[in-house]
């Protein structure tokens, strides 16, 4: 029994089994560590939007749970150039990562390669650069599917019937500007004859700027059915001022809105329908993306998997895009059942 060969063969045999069972565990994708003393920045598109309040609201929840130094750090405009000397700052200080809500799809991408020959992480969320200014994007749903997805809903208030105008955010925003280029599109098919897009407006993700375009948009085209305001600023304030209006409910809404937001607008009759993802789990899933990029479990290539908390496991696609999921869509049913 105490025989010191069979000793050595039944402790050779346990560490056998023990290897097996790690290498067992990490061949299914074992929940990776989160590198200690990890510092991640997050840049939205600008401070002062409740939708990017919410989006980095998120974001800070995930640092909480990952034990990351998260902060929050924007311009107070939603420009390219303001977001410049905040990610060179942050350059500065040697953060472990930057997320970002780019304002422009080009004018950052020498910043963020500085950062990134630094060996500092880039990620965007919610608004992307080109490829080559980050690792991963984490993208709200499929661009493509936004943008469809708006034309269809307002096609169908409209009877596919009427001229409409699309008011946006800034005129550089890569997310609304891809967004816009799927509805013309969508705009394309037989189906849509009858709708003519006559103007894209933009109300520059300002509310008053908002405001007054939507205005200027029904005194210029009198015939206006419908209009798609892809921007939660912007579909909050069209029906600000449609509220109030004569054309209530003659001229249709829809858009991308935060339930809080359009809430009252939904229950006096000024908007049937919107749509939005939730802001908060894009931040947390972006958070999540970045820290596992610094700790060096994942490099942001097709087919690699990470874990996000709550939201799961997740794969990065092609070109480093990381979906979210699909959006909801509101209305007057379902919009109580929401706090955002
Ligand atoms: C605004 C911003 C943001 C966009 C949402 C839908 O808050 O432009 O980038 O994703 O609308």
């Amino acid at each position: 029994m105490n025989n010191p060969m069979n000793q050595s063969i039944t402790i050779k045999i346990a560490a056998l089994i023990l290897s097996l069972t790690i290498l067992g565990t990490t061949s299914h994708g074992e929940e990776k560590e989160i590198k200690k003393g990890l510092k991640i920045a997050f840049v939205p598109k600008n401070i002062n939007n409740p939708y990017n309040v919410i989006e980095t609201g998120g974001s800070m929840v995930a640092c909480k749970e990952m034990g990351v130094e998260g902060k929050v750090v924007g311009p107070s405009d939603p420009s390219a150039s303001s977001q410049v000397s905040y990610i060179n700052t942050l350059i500065t200080q040697r953060e472990s990562a930057i997320v970002l809500a780019a304002n422009d799809p080009n004018a950052l991408i020498p910043y963020l390669k500085r950062a990134m020959d630094q060996k500092i992480k880039v990620v965007t969320m919610d608004s992307d650069t080109a490829p080559e200014g980050r690792s991963i994007f984490v993208n709200q749903a499929t661009s493509e599917g936004i943008g469809r997805g708006q034309v269809q809903m307002l096609a169908k208030e409209i009877n596919n019937q009427g001229e409409i105008a699309i008011l946006s955010a800034t005129p550089n925003a890569t997310n609304q500007n891809t967004w816009i280029k799927f509805m013309q599109e969508e705009l394309q098919k037989p189906e849509y004859k009858g709708m003519k897009l006559v103007k894209i407006a933009y109300g520059n993700d300002e509310d008053q700027k908002s405001f007054t375009e939507t205005q200027g948009l029904l005194q210029a085209y009198p015939n206006l059915k419908g209009i798609i305001s892809p921007t939660t600023v912007g579909v909050a304030a069209a029906a600000r001022y449609l509220s109030t209006s004569p054309l209530k409910g003659k001229v249709a809404l829809v858009g991308l809105g935060t339930p809080n937001q359009m809430r009252e607008f939904v229950k006096d009759g000024t908007v049937k329908e919107f749509a939005l993802w939730s802001p908060a789990d894009l931040g947390y899933l972006a958070a999540y993306a970045a820290a596992q990029l610094a700790s060096g479990n994942i490099e942001g290539k097709e087919g690699e998997t990470f874990t996000a908390g709550k939201l799961g496991s997740r794969t990065i696609g092609k070109d480093g895009v990381v979906i979210l999921g699909p959006p909801t869509v509101f209305t007057a049913e379902n919009i109580d059942q929401f706090n955002f």
